[in-house]
């Protein structure tokens, strides 16, 4: 059944197994298909893209966040289903990336100062590049100054600030206070996102637009182009 696939996409994220050879975190895994295998048995069946990235690796990383808050998983675990999403989507790159079309814009992606997570934001940009844009990504742990000089120097018509730590969701309003006093401002649409921003304090920063997710970023990025945004 193919809608099976994506679920067993989620659980393969869950249990951090990238291919059939790997343990995971229940025993009798090994020789089952992991999340490459599944990945690439989903794109030969068609199934939709958005819901191979939504509902399978987002909707397994959600899992693994409930688990570590209930102490069930540790940062290893965390790490081994990160880099499960990471290798599912480098399968997915070459289908979501256009060649040959001429950029709509440039953006520069980054994960804030003091901030390592890095998935969300690397999917933003996968799927920013798969709708055309060229896309610049800083990278995580980005300085506040680093980020304002990229705009700087670079000029590119969208900023998009990713945050996963309430701790690090301020920087986002500290680079776009810095971009003011640079007068750098209004020569650049801002988004953001990340698991604890939303779109009131998104509006509090300042921000241009958020996203929940990485098909919602590419729909307000499309929305700033246009002018369509409310
Ligand atoms: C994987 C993970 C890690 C990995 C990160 C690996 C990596 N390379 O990214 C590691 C192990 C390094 C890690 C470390 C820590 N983590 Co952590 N981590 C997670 C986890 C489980 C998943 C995050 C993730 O990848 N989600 C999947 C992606 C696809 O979703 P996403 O990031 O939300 O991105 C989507 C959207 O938010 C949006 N989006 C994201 N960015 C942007 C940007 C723009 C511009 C737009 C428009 C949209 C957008 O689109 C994305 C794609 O759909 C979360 C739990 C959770 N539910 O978020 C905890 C979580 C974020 N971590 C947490 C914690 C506490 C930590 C640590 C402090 C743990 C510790 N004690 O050391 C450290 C902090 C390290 C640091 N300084 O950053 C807490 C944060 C709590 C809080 N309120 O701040 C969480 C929520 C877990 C929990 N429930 O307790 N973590």
């Amino acid at each position: 059944m193919p809608e099976d696939i994506i679920g067993l996409i989620r659980e393969n994220v869950i249990q951090g197994r990238i291919t059939k050879d790997d343990e995971g975190m229940d025993e009798g895994m090994v020789g089952k298909p992991g999340v490459t295998e599944l990945v690439e048995q989903a794109l030969a069946s068609d199934l939709p893209i958005q819901d191979i990235v939504t509902k399978g690796l987002s909707g397994g990383m959600e899992v693994v966040g409930q688990k570590f808050e209930a102490g069930e998983y540790f940062i290893p675990d965390m790490l081994a289903s990160a880099e499960a999403v990471g290798v599912a989507m480098e399968i997915l790159q070459p289908r979501l990336a256009r060649s040959g079309i001429k950029t709509k814009g440039t953006i520069i992606v980054a994960t804030v100062k003091d901030d390592l997570h890095d998935i969300g934001k690397n999917i933003v940009s996968i799927l920013l590049r798969g709708a055309g844009y060229a896309v610049k990504d800083l990278g995580h742990n980005i300085d506040t100054q680093v980020i304002v000089d990229a705009v700087r120097e670079e000029r590119p018509q969208f900023l998009g600030l990713s945050a996963l730590l309430t701790s690090t969701m301020a920087r986002m309003a500290d680079v776009i206070q810095i971009l003011e006093e640079n007068g750098l401002r209004d020569q650049v649409k801002i988004i953001v996102g990340g698991a604890p921003v939303s779109e009131e304090f998104a509006k509090s920063i300042g921000a241009d637009g958020y996203g929940a997710d990485g098909f919602q970023a590419v729909a307000v990025v499309e929305a700033l182009a246009s002018g369509t945004e409310n």
